[in-house]
């Protein structure tokens, strides 16, 4: 059985000293051995950005996309083949500015990904541009006098878009972005886990200790249900989005791959797709 370390390989990673991409690098190589996955049954899918280049720091199937379509790759590879275990990630600049439209119809369509954003709330890669996630009046090279839009909720947006899972956790807690990770992975049906995963080089106001101070961690408050959805909305408007652990969780509704009509069990790449000459003239009849 593969441990963590099957999910290492020799890539060494270029983030800076400190960043908390490391972490859910470490936290996906844990959940994924913890689940019992082997890495020839796992699938890791990411966009552009920093937290983008994970993809190539996983002993697994790869795939280091365009900036905000992690998603529809990764959910191209889920269909072709629902054997596999699908990861899709990528930075709160890949999948809340240029991807949002995917992450949305991602989230209603239900297929059965884990989608892990690291969300650093600044654009690392381009060297610290505001983010969507950014908050009002921060201050950046792309906004010198403080941003003056509002700041995106993506965890409000995920429970509108009717979401069956939703997570959000923090770098520094390696114990519970595994465990969050682990839970994503086995949900029938699309998981968002937002990270805080501080970017130690251009954002020096969200930092670990400003997290630590700020986040409310539900782990830790009783008698909160994640089956409760508007409890869910409540709670995190409460907490203006600063909460860590599982938020929602909707197990009653089937994942896309089990409600489309004609999708086999057997996965779609080992299936023969080949058209027989009268199956091919009866299709071409139709037309005529
Ligand atoms: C189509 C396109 N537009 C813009 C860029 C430039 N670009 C690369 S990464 C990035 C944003 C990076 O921020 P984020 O997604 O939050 O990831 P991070 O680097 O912070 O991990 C941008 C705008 C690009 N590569 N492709
Ligand atoms: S620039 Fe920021 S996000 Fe990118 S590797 Fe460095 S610390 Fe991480």
């Amino acid at each position: 059985m593969a441990t963590f370390k099957d999910f290492r390989n020799n890539v060494k990673p270029n983030w800076c000293p400190g960043c908390g991409d490391f972490s859910v690098q470490a936290a996906i190589q844990r959940a994924a051995a913890n689940i019992g996955l082997e890495p020839e049954q796992l699938a890791v899918i990411s966009g552009i950005g920093c937290s983008g280049r994970i993809s190539g720091y996983i002993n697994a199937y790869g795939f280091h996309g365009i900036h905000g379509r992690a998603l529809p790759i990764a959910q191209g590879v889920k269909l072709a083949n629902r054997e596999l275990t699908v990861i899709a990630s990528g930075g709160d600049g890949d999948g809340f500015a240029i991807g949002m439209g995917h992450t949305v119809h991602a989230i209603r369509r239900n297929l059965d990904i884990t989608y892990i954003v690291m969300d650093n709330q600044i654009y690392g890669l381009t060297k610290g541009q505001t983010s969507p996630r950014s908050a009002e009046g921060f201050k950046t090279k792309s906004t010198p006098e403080g941003s003056i839009e509002t700041t995106l909720s993506p965890l409000e947006i995920a429970l509108s878009a009717g979401a069956t899972f939703v997570a959000q956790s923090f770098s520094s807690d390696l114990k519970q972005l595994t465990a969050l990770i682990e839970a994503g992975l086995k949900h029938k049906g699309f998981s968002l886990i937002n990270v805080f995963s501080p970017c130690v080089t251009f954002n020096k106001v969200n930092t670990y200790d400003w997290f630590k101070e700020n986040i409310v961690n539900l782990d830790h408050i009783e008698g909160y249900d994640p089956t409760n959805r508007i409890a869910a909305m409540t709670k995190i408007m409460e907490t203006n989005g600063l909460l860590t652990g599982l938020i929602y969780q909707d197990t009653s509704r089937k994942s896309y791959e089990d409600l489309a009509v004609g999708f086999k069990e057997e996965a779609l790449a080992k299936q023969d797709l080949t058209l027989s000459r009268d199956d091919f003239d009866k299709l071409v009849a139709e037309f005529r």
